[in-house]
């Protein structure tokens, strides 16, 4: 099903995405906005007395990098209780409260589509491949950034193992579609299960990862345990979480934010300082767990990785292909 923009609601009404979403889903359900956002306020997942997160189990046999080593990583306590995860609720600190009813084990990962060995992948053997630790830059829409210690592995080298033909153009992405582990599955906020896409040259770029933990740890669940998209150099609706499908196809694929609305989230989502969100600036963000007040930095263009990623995008008009 989809989501229809309700043409009424001025952009100056709206402060940020969840109140957009949550108007949205009540005017396509007949509801007034004031009550909305009301009932907004009670969204519907019990959630649980949250002390603080849960510290995760070790991950052996890392490989340390020297990737990001220059960067001072976020605070654990901030990447972990300000988080975007509409299946485990719609708040930033609803995504930890509700983790604990995602339980991620057992769990599979399906590689199919226009490649010579489709497989299942369990996540214990994905977790016996080697792992790295890197730290990144991980830039929000939202305005908000936060520098992440991730541990896991390069996409790329993951992709290859199933052999993707010359027709695999594009890597398509599913999160496990589940009410009873992602009770904000029950509400048709978004069309589930999230979904992504990303062009094959880059998913094989060498800084495209999929993250099975942070902090040396395993993945807490608010993050997208077991396993998450992170492509450091785009905007953090990119970065699906608790992946169960990867496909490999010869069209572009839908995605969710693309979907729901094209003029606001792009299929490429490049961090650009120079193109404008509509209801929101992209030139500055706030980085998390520095205060309120003076942590404003200028965003870079591809999130600070151009360097390594322009190349990717030469010749193309990125204000259209944004
Ligand atoms: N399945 C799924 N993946 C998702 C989302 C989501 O709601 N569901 N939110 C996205 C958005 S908008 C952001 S900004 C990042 C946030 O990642 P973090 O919570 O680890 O910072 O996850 C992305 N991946
Ligand atoms: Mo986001």
């Amino acid at each position: 099903m989809r989501i229809y923009r309700p043409g009424q609601i001025k952009p100056s009404e709206i402060t940020d995405r969840e109140v957009w979403l949550k108007r949205r889903q009540l005017i396509k359900a007949g509801m007034g906005v004031s009550a909305g956002l009301v009932l907004g306020g009670a969204s519907g997942l019990a959630a649980a007395v949250y002390s603080g997160p849960d510290r995760n189990k070790k991950i052996d046999a890392l490989k340390e990098t020297d990737y990001g080593k220059d960067l001072e990583p976020t605070r654990y306590r901030s990447i972990t209780t300000y988080n975007n995860f509409y299946e485990l609720g719609y708040g930033k600190r609803a995504p930890a409260e509700n983790a604990h009813i995602l339980k991620t084990r057992p769990w599979s990962i399906r590689v199919s589509g226009e490649c010579a060995k489709p497989g299942v992948i369990d996540i214990e053997d994905v977790m016996k491949l080697d792992q790295e630790e890197r730290i990144y830059r991980f830039r929000c829409v939202e305005a908000w950034a936060m520098v992440v210690p991730w541990v896991g592995l390069p996409l790329g080298d993951f992709l290859k193992r199933f052999e993707p033909g010359s027709k695999a153009k594009y890597v398509e992405f599913e999160t496990l579609y589940d009410p009873e582990r992602m009770p904000g599955q029950e509400r048709n906020v978004l069309d589930w299960p999230y979904r992504e896409g990303v062009r094959i040259d880059e998913a094989m770029h060498p800084l495209a990862f999929l993250a099975t933990g942070l902090y040396g740890e395993v993945l807490p669940g608010q993050n997208g345990a077991p396993l998450r998209l992170v492509l450091p150099w785009k905007y953090g609706f990119k970065s699906i979480k608790s992946i169960v499908s990867i496909r490999f196809t010869d069209k572009q694929p839908g995605t969710t934010w693309n979907d729901i609305a094209g003029d606001e989230y792009g299929f490429y989502a490049n961090v650009n300082p120079k193109v404008s969100h509509p209801r929101w600036s992209q030139k500055r963000h706030r980085v998390l767990g520095r205060g309120i007040f003076g942590s404003k930095e200028d965003t870079l263009m591809f999130n600070g990785y151009a360097e390594e990623v322009a190349g990717l995008y030469k010749g193309m008009d990125l204000k259209k292909n944004f």
